[in-house]
């Protein structure tokens, strides 16, 4: 027994020295004080020292972290855009002085300054890319050492994005760590790349090449001699081929580059179905002892494709559609610090609905989204952030330039990336009126196509494998005129007809006078999408109303078009998941609706579109699936409200049974439709298909909500009725346990409203259906964003009893000064004078609300909610009248509780 431990605490000491000769990387992520706010001691930052900082009050985080997550949510426009400072001790042995010691940041958004013992490090510049610094020489043995990070997430005219429809949040929102290194070592210091780069310039079914290029450093004061041993290793831990090089270093030599090259035949190719895939270890060995003194393990994937401008996209010979999503960072309450397990689960997410194409949009982002999608077998685009616009200048230049060699470099071996972007819309937001100030317009076009020249030059000397790509928005003649689009190899293209303007028919002429205009680049649909609020539905879905219905159309329509045309060589939906967008208002405020799931990854009714046409899993799903509570008026005479009831099947056919009564449809692009009369109360939904002879089901339980066509229908119950006034739409609220339906005209005995005209702002994008303002105090925006205005009366013919009344207002026009995003809606001001507006309200005669005026007394876009106590005798119903005072009388919502 005692003679077995020793064996065991002998076999651990070798293992022990032996791998404490090689690399050793661990994460510093627990524990750092914070400090939001710059610092007197600070003041000379750049500068060689800032004094030791006295942490003492500052607040204990944890990285990933961000200031931002919460600040972005709240009622107030903007964000903290400034410094944060975060400071850690941590304790180095004596014995790592015999090592270099270097400290590695995967994301700080967006420049970091690294202070070491007081002492300044390095800066880096540019919130997306990793970067690492050798604090070997600042270091303290045996005893605590103190590092700061000085992190600045302002404005910075030199760093792209200038700006975005996201967020920057600033902090250290991915990981960091201490690396651990011999003094000889694969280099990091080439861009903070891994130092090992794979080629696989030949691949057929028959043979693989593979050109391994090693860049090496020896920090060590005398020459050394060591060992490289390179080793291929398939998916089952079998080493195929293997080759091993002695290579001599001189003394502090550093990025010495050292070639290997390998042919495997018969090779296993990786691909969306079946992502096979190899390992290239490599080790550097001591050559007296065979010691392993650094190792690097990298991916390979065996895979060769092109993009034929009209044929499309072709892997291993074989067509295929690029079908997926762009993606974001960012996740509900979390900002952009997530942790390593959120960023694999959206790429499940992708995988799951059976996209095979993620952009990895508008930034390099954390390195488990690459390594899933090698695992998984999504294929990839990746590109630096230059957004919108660019900044004249040899800093912005220069700064873009080595983003992009950060990019390369630190990518380099993933086989599921095939595209290197660098340019997004950068004809959008032009610094001045392109029609008046036509010369400085030519002179700026010049410009970002000489950028985009230079960016191009650089990557394509850096690797001659991959596409090249630049992303444009819908004005073509402006990229096309500049010159921009004769730049990268392919054309990406953001196209939103039928939401920012056009019509829906107009994305498909779009595309195909695309092809026609360059009919020598491949061709992506790099962004298509409509907002969608989950909780808005309409049956009458029109542009803007951030409903389901619409979005659903909106993206039916568009599968379509782009499943029929072979020269698009691949699409990827904007986006993956919603995100924070701090200058939007919209339906849910500071967050575009985009995403076919929400900030917190709820599926949309669109993923399960997508799922059900590209995956051939059998699939019967309900559209409207989280749609849980409903409501609507009867169909006259009638107990039951009839409403469209979809399902998603790939199916021939689809059976749906609901209060023993059975449907059938049959399946159309994906789709059975329905109209089904819901019943007051619990409504039971089974839908079956069959598939390959196997039958498949799902459920639905929807809480109905009825509300009787006349109120003499059903006289005894207790009903509850939430109006949204000027508004076609439905809107969900989970919290507070109620649906709100559309506004109707009033018909005697019933219930509705008199007189005036639903609000339509009148935007850039034309006349819209509900507001985009920021509704303050309140957290359900949408009921407040529409209005009926110079409405004369809304009228109840309710039973007699006691009743309470709640009407709703937010003023929709504001003088208030907005940001005028370029994504917004465009807060145009109406012509009307706010302050003109003051009505009064009366109840049955009496006047409850006199010389109302909601700007002066509340401010606009602010949420008001009276309630007010009615009885009801003699048949008399509910007639709430507006009195005019000055301006159009408003009403945004009505509700109606029945208490006695
Ligand atoms: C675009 C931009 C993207 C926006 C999107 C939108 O074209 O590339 O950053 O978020 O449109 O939703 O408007």
């Amino acid at each position: 027994m005692k003679k077995q431990i020793y064996i065991t605490l002998f076999t651990l000491l070798i293992a022990f020295s032996v791998s404490s000769q090689s690399r050793q990387t661990f994460t510093i992520n627990n524990g750092w004080k914070f400090y939001k706010g710059d610092l007197e001691a600070s003041k000379n930052a750049n500068s060689e020292k800032v004094p030791g900082l006295n942490d003492a009050d500052w607040e204990t985080v944890n990285i990933p972290h961000t200031w931002n997550n919460i600040d972005v949510t709240d009622d107030t426009p903007g964000y903290y855009r400034g410094v944060g400072w975060y400071q850690k001790n941590v304790f180095i042995e004596e014995e790592q002085n015999e090592f270099k010691t270097l400290i590695y940041f995967e994301g700080v958004n967006q420049v970091a300054d690294v202070y070491v013992n007081s002492q300044w490090v390095g800066q880096h510049k540019g919130g997306y890319t990793r970067f690492h610094f050798d604090i070997t020489s600042f270091l303290k043995y045996d005893q605590e050492n103190t590092i700061a990070v000085k992190v600045d997430n302002s404005h910075n005219v030199a760093i792209a994005p200038l700006s975005a429809d996201f967020t920057f949040f600033g902090g250290i929102y991915r990981d960091v760590f201490l690396v651990k290194l011999n003094t000889v070592h694969f280099s990091m210091d080439d861009y903070s790349s891994s130092g090992v780069y794979i080629n696989t310039p030949e691949v057929s079914k028959d043979e693989a090449k593979i050109d391994i290029e090693y860049v090496l450093n020896n920090d060590a004061n005398q020459n050394k001699t060591v060992h490289v041993v390179s080793r291929i290793v398939n998916k089952k831990g079998e080493t195929i081929l293997t080759a091993n090089n002695k290579v001599k270093l001189s003394k502090k030599e550093k990025n010495k580059v050292f070639k290997e090259s390998f042919s495997i035949k018969k090779p296993e190719l990786w691909s969306p179905g079946s992502p096979y895939l190899y390992s290239v270890i490599s080790q550097i060995k001591d050559v007296k002892t065979g010691s392993v003194i650094d190792e690097s393990i990298e991916p390979l994937g065996l895979r060769w494709y092109k993009f034929d401008p009209d044929k499309g996209f072709f892997l291993n010979g074989e067509y295929l559609k690029l079908i997926g999503t762009n993606r974001h960072q960012d996740y509900l309450k979390k900002g952009n610090a997530l942790s390593d397990e959120m960023h694999v689960s959206d790429v499940r997410l992708l995988k799951e609905m059976g996209g095979n194409f993620l952009r990895i949009s508008h930034y390099p982002q954390d390195p488990t989204v690459l390594e899933m999608c090698d695992r998984l077998g999504i294929l990839t685009s990746i590109e630096i952030p230059i957004v919108n616009a660019i900044t004249e200048s040899n800093a912005f230049t220069n700064n873009s330039l080595y983003m992009a060699e950060e990019m390369v470099k630190q990518n380099y071996n993933h086989p599921s990336l095939i595209i290197w972007a660098y340019m997004n819309e950068v004809l959008l937001r032009l610094p001045f009126n392109q029609k008046t100030e036509k010369e400085r317009y030519e002179v700026y076009a010049k410009n970002v196509t000489e950028l985009a020249s230079k960016i191009e030059t650089k990557i394509r000397a850096l690797d001659s494998n991959r596409y090249t790509m630049i992303v444009n928005h819908g004005a073509i003649d402006r990229y096309k005129d500049s010159g921009i689009t004769s730049v990268p190899m392919l054309l990406g293209w953001n196209l939103y007809q039928g939401w920012y303007g056009g019509s829906l028919a107009s994305f498909d002429s779009t595309l195909d006078e695309l092809h026609q205009l360059f009919p020598k680049q491949g061709l992506l649909i790099t962004e298509y999408g409509a907002d969608v609020h989950p909780r808005l539905h309409s049956f009458n879905p029109e542009r803007f109303d951030y409903t389901v219905e619409y979005g659903n159309m909106f993206h039916e329509h568009y599968l379509e078009a782009l499943k029929s045309r072979s020269f698009i060589a691949g699409a990827t939906i904007w986006n993956l998941n919603d995100f924070y967008s701090e200058s939007r208002g919209y339906a849910l405020p500071r967050t575009n609706l985009k995403g076919i799931t929400t900030l917190d990854r709820e599926k949309k009714d669109t993923w399960w579109l997508y799922k059900t046409f590209l995956t051939k899993d059998p699939i019967i799903k309900f559209g409207q699936n989280e749609w849980k509570i409903r409501g609507g008026v009867a169909d006259a005479g009638t107990n039951a409200s009839t409403q469209p009831v979809t399902v998603y099947s790939n199916g021939d056919q689809v059976k749906l049974v609901h209060n023993d009564m059975v449907y059938d449809a049959k399946v159309e692009n994906n789709i059975a439709r329905f109209s089904v009369p819901f019943t007051n109360g619990k409504n039971i939904f089974l839908a079956t298909t069959v598939i390959n002879s196997k039958t498949y089901t799902d459920m639905l339980e929807v809480d109905f909500r009825l509300t009787p066509n006349q109120f003499s229908d059903f006289k005894s119950e207790v009903y509850n009725l939430n109006v949204l006034l000027g508004s076609n739409r439905i809107y969900e609220d989970k919290v507070k346990d109620q649906v709100w339906i559309p506004e109707q005209e009033y018909k005697k005995g019933s219930w509705g409203y008199i007189g005036g005209t639903p609000f339509r702002p009148k935007t850039k994008y034309g006349s819209l259906p509900s507001s985009d303002l920021d509704i303050i105090d309140s957290e359900d925006d949408p009921i407040y964003q529409t209005q009926r205005v110079a409405i004369t009366s809304f009228k109840l013919d309710v039973p007699d009893g006691k009743y309470i009344v709640s009407l709703g207002w937010a003023e929709l026009i504001s003088d208030k000064e907005h940001e005028k995003l370029v994504y917004n809606l465009g807060n145009d001001k109406v012509s009307e004078n706010v302050s003109d507006r003051v009505f009064s309200v009366l109840i049955n005669g009496d006047y409850v609300e006199k010389h109302l005026n909601l700007t002066a007394e509340y401010g606009a876009e602010r949420a008001v909610s009276k309630k007010y106590e009615i009885m009801v005798s003699k048949g008399t119903g509910i007639s709430i009248d507006f009195e005019k005072i000055k301006g159009s009388p408003v009403l945004n919502t009505i509700q109606l509780r029945k208490i006695l």
